[in-house]
């Protein structure tokens, strides 16, 4: 597993600068004829062979300026294509054939369901002709395509449609030009029999663009909503980034077969469809979240990461972190912005900060890459959108568009670095940025330590602050921003707000003219991605929780709460329930906020969350303090729970109010009522009543997971309701591995083998495996080492199918940090083994060589 280093980059010796290609599709002989027009680069040595890459093809034929090439002037290996003696500027034509049927990688051109279709980044369209596959070849691209008209009466590739036939034998034959040049990952086609809902946008400049939304036949309406989205996603970025889209026409294909969210390929999205249908009924409060959100991230590509793209893969948190940054500000504005800024910490602490401090660990520009699909990870995305959200807090939001448009301005058609939005970013504001961009640099999530001092005399506070890096790690001080308020004592008034910049290893800062002693709170909208120990007391925390101004602190300092004493339940196996924490809890209950803000101010930090607080983790001994925990709160605050359930219960009846925060907050109640009693007849109540999937799903799951009496009638209810509705029987695939029983190692082979299971689907693999070794961690940690072993088994069989799905879910596994040695030995066991054996991807073998060194 040889690996690519970001210091050896190189610009190619070759340029591409138009691909035609010609595609003739078939399930098993897919004939690709590309021609491209290429240029030696001005600086290259006229010797230098051209090397270009391509797998899993077989070569039909090569001309150079209509020549069939001479054997002796080229060279063919598994991984690439060498042709020497190359002219200056030359045409070559390349023809090959590919098996889309056998591609069960899903990468390059493949079938999903009766499709084709094709997914190139970052390194797929090697599997389609030989190329320059890296992202600062930019070329114009024109496609044509033939397929049975039939079968596939949809031909679909990037750009504009310019000509459309039929021809003999029952086929046809569509082309399309893409005016602006693009790197070939964002090269795509689609050819199959669609149900296709339209619509329009007019652009601020007054151009129409028309929406086009190809879903599987019988699924339109559950398109609706993403289409809305997709119109709300092209007004906000005219309204607050001032971005317009370009070509006459945006398509979005929704396919069932797709290895991650979504595509931004130009002017052809192909999504999984779990991320476009929606209804009520089928799809829950998070999933319309969840597909508004992804339609506006690649809809937001178009700008940053299509017209300026990435010079080389190392750079890829340039469109990623930026990207996911602008479809925050996007659910924060269609949604509650405390409420969505809350979801993304708890995304970031629950998974990131286990990542970083993970064998896999890397800075959001990685240095070093032997597999490029292992770095599409939570560092690269969710990370580097932090990064990113640090400059707008340092710039504020006027600085932040100026430099995105000095960015614009100096770099539209280009393939660019992290650096080149840095400096665009300081020129455009007119500062340094040399310190805050050491943060593409740094591994590990960095400790911040603050401490208060207050001089009743002076009336000045002083606060001291130091950082240090992650444990292990070394580097020079970061710029941090630290957002903070003063809180009055006894008005509770916000004294003073704003942010400081940490940017020494120590420093302090001082406040005069205070008063009193405020209530002080930092890190305020979680203004960086760190740990921050602020030791502060029961009162205090309690103040903060009702008077910040700012949500995320309100949230934090209950969550700061819980998590202290969740520490004190796994430390002392007969702890219980300090009436202050139960009473703390009852005024959260109590207190008049949005229903969805309080669901997520009762929900508990999980067990992924709790494993980042601890030390040397026994996961059962963790599992069983969370569980008491839980107990001790109901049965402190039972009445209170019940009247909250059902009055959010009364609320949704009556349609009153914002039904998802209401649901929320309903669920949030049952999965407290629920533990340890007799709550069956409100769960089945609940889940025959309900008209929507948020309801019913989350009664089936409370069912499964306290092995209620009713959950073998509802689950086979539901079987038989959504047999045939691919996206929620993932939802029942993911309850089923979720089941805490002793037979949960049978059920899961049994569910391997259900009719309704294929290794070949990600998303029904990532239900039952990933469901598993996420959300059942009591059998994922099983003492006996039998969870480590399934999912060990389970990789294996999807490595020879899906390298790319099986490297990510072999992550919970990979992830030892933070158990007791012995845990974390039980797991290295099973790395150990899937070491040894002869054929493992490279996906997974750069993940268990990380792990086990
Ligand atoms: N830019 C895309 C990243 C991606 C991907 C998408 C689907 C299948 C395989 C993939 N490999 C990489 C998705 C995005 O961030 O928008
Ligand atoms: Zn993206």
């Amino acid at each position: 597993f040889t690996p690519r280093f970001l210091k050896d980059y190189q610009p190619a010796p070759y340029q591409i600068h138009t691909v035609d290609l010609y595609i003739e599709l078939d399930d098993e002989r897919t004939l690709v004829r590309n021609q491209m027009q290429i240029k030696r680069h001005g600086d290259a040595d006229e010797n230098e062979p051209l090397v270009l890459d391509g797998q899993h093809m077989e070569l039909q034929g090569l001309w150079l300026n209509g020549e069939a090439l001479n054997a002796s002037r080229y060279q063919c290996d598994e991984q690439s294509l060498t042709i020497t003696h190359c002219p200056q500027a030359f045409t070559l034509t390349i023809e090959t054939l590919v098996n889309p049927k056998a591609n069960t990688a899903l990468e390059g051109i493949y079938k999903s369901g009766g499709a084709f279709c094709t997914q190139c980044e970052a390194e797929g369209f090697r599997r389609i002709s030989y190329f320059l596959d890296r992202p600062d070849v930019m070329a114009i691209y024109t496609t044509t395509i033939v397929a049975d008209k039939d079968k596939y009466p949809y031909l679909l590739a990037n750009g504009n449609c310019i000509e459309r036939r039929d021809l003999e034998r029952g086929r046809h034959l569509v082309t399309w030009h893409d005016p602006f040049q693009k790197p070939c990952y964002l090269f795509a086609l689609v050819a199959g029999d669609f149900d296709l809902l339209e619509d329009r946008f007019v652009t601020q400049s007054g151009r129409e663009v028309a929406l086009q939304l190809f879903v599987d036949k019988g699924n339109l309406d559950k398109a609706r909503f993403a289409m809305q989205a997709l119109q709300d996603s092209m007004a906000w970025d005219e309204r607050v980034f001032g971005l317009e889209y370009d070509l006459d026409i945006y398509m979005i294909v929704a396919v069932d077969f797709f290895n991650m969210g979504a595509m931004e390929n130009k002017g052809l999205n192909i999504f999984n469809s779990k991320f476009v249908l929606a209804d009520q009924r089928s799809a829950t409060d998070d999933d319309f979240f969840n597909v508004q959100a992804v339609i506006g991230h690649e809809y937001f590509h178009n700008w940053t990461g299509n017209r300026i793209t990435c010079r080389d893969w190392f750079q890829l948190s340039l469109k990623e972190g930026l990207t996911v940054f602008r479809d925050q500000q996007f659910s924060a504005d269609m949604h509650q912005p405390d409420v969505t800024r809350i979801s993304n910490v708890r995304l970031l602490r629950a998974q990131q900060f286990a990542e970083d401090a993970g064998p896999m660990a890397h800075p959001i520009r990685p240095e070093k890459v032997v597999e490029m699909n292992n770095f599409y990870t939570l560092t690269v995305y969710e990370k580097g959108a932090e990064v990113i959200r640090m400059l707008h807090t340092l710039l504020g939001e006027q600085g932040f568009q100026r430099g995105m448009k000095e960015y614009i301005a100096r770099h539209d058609g280009q393939a660019v670095t992290c650096d080149d939005f840095i400096a665009a970013m300081a020129a455009a504001n007119d500062t340094d940025l040399q310190q805050f961009s050491l943060w593409y640099s740094q591994v590990g999530t960095p400790q911040v330590e603050a401490t208060s001092n207050y001089d009743a005399n002076s009336g000045s506070l002083t606060l001291t602050v130091e950082q240090r890096p992650a444990s292990g790690q070394q580097h020079p001080p970061l710029l941090i921003p630290i957002g903070y308020e003063l809180l009055a004592q006894d008005s509770k008034k916000v004294m003073h707000k704003g942010v400081l910049s940490l940017t020494q290893t120590t420093q302090q800062f001082t406040f005069e003219q205070l008063n009193e002693q405020p209530v002080v709170v930092l890190l305020t909208g979680f203004s960086a991605p760190v740990k921050l120990h602020f030791s502060q007391c029961e009162d205090e925390l309690m103040t903060i929780m009702v008077h910040a101004d700012d949500g995320f602190s309100r949230w934090e300092a209950t969550q700061i709460l819980f998590r202290q004493c969740i520490a004190h339940y796994y430390q002392d196996e007969s702890f219980s329930l300090a009436d202050s924490l139960s009473r703390a809890f009852a005024d959260i209950l109590d207190a008049e906020v949005e229903p969805a803000f309080k669901a997520l101010q009762i929900t508990l930090p999980g067990f992924a969350e709790m494993t980042e607080f601890l030390q040397d983790v026994e996961p059962q001994q963790l599992l069983n303090a969370l569980s008491r925990f839980k107990l001790d709160l109901l049965g402190k605050q039972q009445a209170k729970l019940q009247a909250m359930y059902q009055a959010c219960d009364q609320k949704l009846q009556s349609g009153e109010g914002h039904g998802a925060g209401y649901r929320a907050l309903k669920n949030a109640c049952l999965e407290y009522l629920v533990q340890g009693q007799s709550f069956d007849t409100e769960v089945t109540a609940q889940y025959q009543k309900a008209s929507n999937m948020t309801e019913k799903i989350a009664a089936l799951q409370v069912a499964a997971s306290e092995n209620l009496p009713c959950f073998e009638a509802l689950n086979r209810d539901f079987f038989a309701q959504w047999q045939d509705d691919s996206l929620v029987m993932d939802k029942w695939f993911s309850i089923q591995a979720r089941i805490e029983d002793d037979a949960v190692f049978e059920r899961l082979e049994g569910l391997l083998n259900h009719p309704k299971f294929s290794m070949r689907n990600p998303n029904r693999a990532r239900a039952l495996i990933g469901s598993f070794a996420v959300h059942n961690p009591k059998y994922f940690h099983h003492a006996s080492g039998r969870g480590y072993d399934w999912l060990t088994d389970q990789i294996v069989k999807l490595d020879a199918i899906n390298p790319q799905v099986a490297s990510r879910l072999i992550t919970p596994l990979i992830q030892t940090q933070g158990f007791a040695s012995s845990v974390q030995e039980t797991m290295r066991k099973r790395l150990q083994r899937l070491q040894q054996l002869d054929d493992i991807s490279a996906d997974i073998g750069e993940k268990i060589n990380a792990a086990l060194v």
